[in-house]
């Protein structure tokens, strides 16, 4: 990384050595290596408060300071940051992985939680409420300020995409990503919080566009939102809003797309998490918990299979009232909102139908009188004959050339029928609620110009990946290539102003594994088969290596819904219900089986969002979580590192750091390095001059010198700060001399 990396092996430098408990930690170089252009090792001494865990971490062999490590996983450390961090890492001294770490550490201490990477934000979840931050008197501040001038800020943000659609009537993206907890779809409320600001008519209105805007989020949220092990209010489902605008600037309409809701999640729930919130809502709805035959949450199969039922801090009878209310302001009239209740009740009576093995071989029977009150309640809810349910439930119609054949299915197939209709009405359900708020809000088909706002799951690696992941990942390749071409872009166009040459940038693309993904080549340097197993392979994905394990992808990965389903739920007498299966009557001369996929849907589904974002100006807000414990005030080095990487903070600055990562301002370079050449410093001295003879002076190329800043590649900074090092210890040393002298 270091155009002269022996210069900071020096004695006495202070450098960032690897370390594998704090990712990074603090040293100073006591003595060079025996061959200082390949440094194999450099001895060290850890700075007060590391030195114990140099032991506990194994660098050592007993609670020493000093370490003999590898010169190649030392870095340079700026002395002289400013404790309070800088609120733009290209201002950093050194723009290297430590730098931007405990740059962030240190800003994240004293509560601020944003921090730019140039037009990226940065945003770490304070994981707990900042008084002000976000109040009316914080938004008028940022209301029409330049970008940058202001502390960051995701108002910041928000603010410099509705100038620039404004001004340019130019269509926005704002891009959110993060890990799960990361905060997301927090920052993504207040973007939109902020937009209904600027954007919106002020008159107060209840049902107002903007507030429609807003109550669809509380909406989605009751249904397609739950609890799991990382995130008490985790989105289940990705989401892009689309603000339209009319030509004076105020929003004029709306359209909300939703991705891969988690379907499974309806029947099926793990340790420590729960289903959608809306079951629970409605068994704390009071009244309507009776009139629906519900009770407490753990009687019922789709919710006690895990043994949490609330959330600190949550109400889930006011949640309910709330749902009710964003109903009310989305335009769900009346009727709509009871039948939508109903379908969920009927759902979690569903679920409470088991099943025995039947008289008959590989047949089944509803298994008790509890059961068949479930049964009757379901039917009754949705507005469907009990025995066609059973019926529906029990057997399966096989089409053949010689006619329709009616069999029994075992009662483990009766309960597995049961989850899939229960997944299918859910689906269908969540679906409609999200035509029903597009419908209301009202597309302005006027409108040129829009703000859309992506709150999209991060990339994810976990023990067991499966089909999900592998989705998920892809759509983060997909981000990725779109984010690492307009970085790309950015640099080209600082470089361009400051008119320098900028034609040898390596651009790093990832189309390889998306080829790879999509056209599902079957050789690829980043495709692994382990051995040990048949069924599994590994892709190395641009955050990192991931296994799948591919034993439910087929499954998964179907997208039908059972013609016996379909018929019963079309012969509802609940409209609202036969209604969400109206269109998908299956042709009978077809298999009774209607066949999509779900991949094939979602790289559709992103395909258009990806169109849509290449006609837009991007912006960029890379959410961190800065601990797994989610609690305030901790951040654990290693994750964080970890998070900037896949969420390609880290392949920013990579990417600048291939051109000049440093920029400086002449007269910054010449306050900070004017001591290299005190002879000129009396002079009338020209700054951008004397910033070249500086440079050649120390026999540094390859910088260029821009119209107002100098350009320099990675480590000459590094080369400058050693040289500056050595000229002030041997004034000081003079300084001290004289002294002792003088006493
Ligand atoms: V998931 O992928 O949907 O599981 P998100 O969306 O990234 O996830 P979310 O926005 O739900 O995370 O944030 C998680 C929790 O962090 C919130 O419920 C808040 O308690 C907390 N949070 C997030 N951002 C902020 C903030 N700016 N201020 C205060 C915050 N708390
Ligand atoms: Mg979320």
């Amino acid at each position: 990384m270091l155009d002269d990396a022996t210069m900071i092996f020096r004695p006495g430098t202070a450098v960032w050595v690897e370390h594998p408990d704090l990712a990074w930690a603090e040293a100073e170089v006591v003595s060079s290596p025996a061959t200082p252009s390949s440094p194999s090792s450099v001895n060290i001494v850890l700075s007060t408060g590391v030195k114990q865990t140099l032991w506990l971490v194994g660098l050592a062999n007993s609670p020493c300071e000093q370490a003999v490590v590898d010169g190649r996983k030392v870095l340079p450390r700026d002395t002289e940051a400013d404790l309070g961090g800088v609120d733009d890492m290209t201002k950093l001294v050194y723009l290297h992985e430590p730098g931007v770490l405990c740059n962030l550490a240190r800003r994240y201490t004293l509560n601020e939680i944003y921090t730019y990477t140039g037009r990226i934000l940065i945003a770490i979840n304070p994981f707990a409420k900042l008084p002000h931050m976000y109040d009316m008197h914080m938004m008028e501040q940022y209301r029409g300020v330049q970008f940058g001038e202001l502390s960051p800020h995701v108002f910041a943000v928000a603010d410099a995409s509705y100038r620039a659609m404004v001004s340019e009537n130019r269509s926005q993206s704002i891009l959110v990503s993060g890990e799960s907890g990361a905060g997301k779809t927090e920052t993504t409320k207040l973007i939109m919080r902020y937009l209904t600001f600027v954007g919106g008519r002020a008159t107060g209105d209840i049902r107002s566009v903007e507030q429609q805007v807003l109550e669809s989020n509380p909406l989605l949220e009751a249904f397609g939102n739950a609890r799991t092990v990382r995130n008490d209010n985790s989105s289940r489902f990705g989401k892009f809003v689309e603000i339209q605008f009319d030509k004076s600037g105020r929003i004029s309409g709306a359209a909300v797309r939703t991705y891969l809701l988690e379907r499974s999640r309806v029947v099926q729930i793990s340790e420590a998490e729960r289903n959608y919130h809306c079951f629970y809502q409605l068994c704390a709805s009071g009244q309507d918990a009776d009139k629906y035959k519900l009770a407490h949450p753990r009687n019922f199969n789709y919710l006690n299979q895990s043994h949490v039922y609330e959330l600190e801090g949550v109400s889930e009878a006011e949640q309910y009232l709330k749902t009710r209310r964003a109903m009310d302001i989305v335009g769900i009239c009346f009727s709509d909102q009871e039948a939508i209740f109903r379908t969920v009740a009927a759902t979690l009576h569903l679920g409470n139908i088991d099943f025995s093995p039947g008289k008959e071989f590989d047949s089944s029977v509803i298994k008790d009188e509890k059961c068949k009150f479930h049964l009757q309640m379901a039917a009754d809810l949705l507005m469907v004959d009990a025995s066609l349910l059973l019926s529906t439930l029990c057997y399966r119609t096989i089409k053949t050339p010689e006619g329709n054949i009616i069999k029994a299915v075992d009662s483990s197939a009766a309960i597995i029928g049961r989850d899939t209709l229960a997944k299918t009405v859910y689906a269908r359900l969540f679906d409609w609620l999200v035509d029903n708020i597009n419908k209301s809000i009202g597309q302005d088909m006027e409108s040129r110009s829009q703000i859309g706002v992506l709150d999209i799951y991060g990339f994810e690696c976990f023990k067991y990946n499966s089909f999900e992941q592998l989705c998920i990942n892809f759509a983060n390749e997909k981000l990725q290539q779109h984010f690492n071409k307009h970085v790309f872009k950015m640099e080209q166009e600082e470089y361009k102003m400051e008119e320098i040459n900028w034609s040898y940038i390596e651009f790093v693309d990832n189309q390889d594994i998306l080829d790879l993904i999509e056209k599902n080549l079957r050789a690829h340097p980043r495709l692994e088969k382990p051995k040990l197993s048949k069924t599994d392979f590994s892709l190395s994905h641009f955050a990192g290596k991931v296994t799948y394990q591919t034993d439910l992808f087929l499954e998964k990965n179907r997208d039908y819904v059972i013609a016996e389903h379909q018929n019963l739920l079309s012969s509802s007498k609940c409209s609202f219900l036969s209604g969400l299966f109206a269109s998908h009557q299956d042709d009978p001369s077809k298999s009774s089986y209607k066949f999509s996929s779900v991949a094939s849907r979602f790289k559709q589904q992103l395909q258009a969002l990806m169109e849509t974002l290449s006609s837009t100006e991007p912006h960029y807000i890379r959410c961190i979580k800065p601990n797994s414990l989610n609690h305030p005030q901790k951040f654990e080095n290693g994750s964080v590192l970890q998070q900037l990487r896949s969420g390609g903070v880290l392949e920013a600055i990579r990417i600048s750091l291939a051109g000049y990562p440093t920029r400086r301002t002449y007269s910054e370079f010449i306050n900070r390095f004017g001591l290299l050449v005190p002879e000129h410093m009396d002079e009338r001295f020209e700054e951008r001059s004397l910033t070249q003879r500086i440079l050649k002076q120390q026999n540094l190329a390859n910088f260029q010198l821009g119209r107002t800043k100098v350009f320099l590649r990675a480590g000459q900074i590094a080369v400058l700060d050693s040289r500056r090092g050595e000229i002030l210890d041997n004034a000081s040393r003079t300084v001290q001399g004289h002294f002792r002298t003088f006493i």
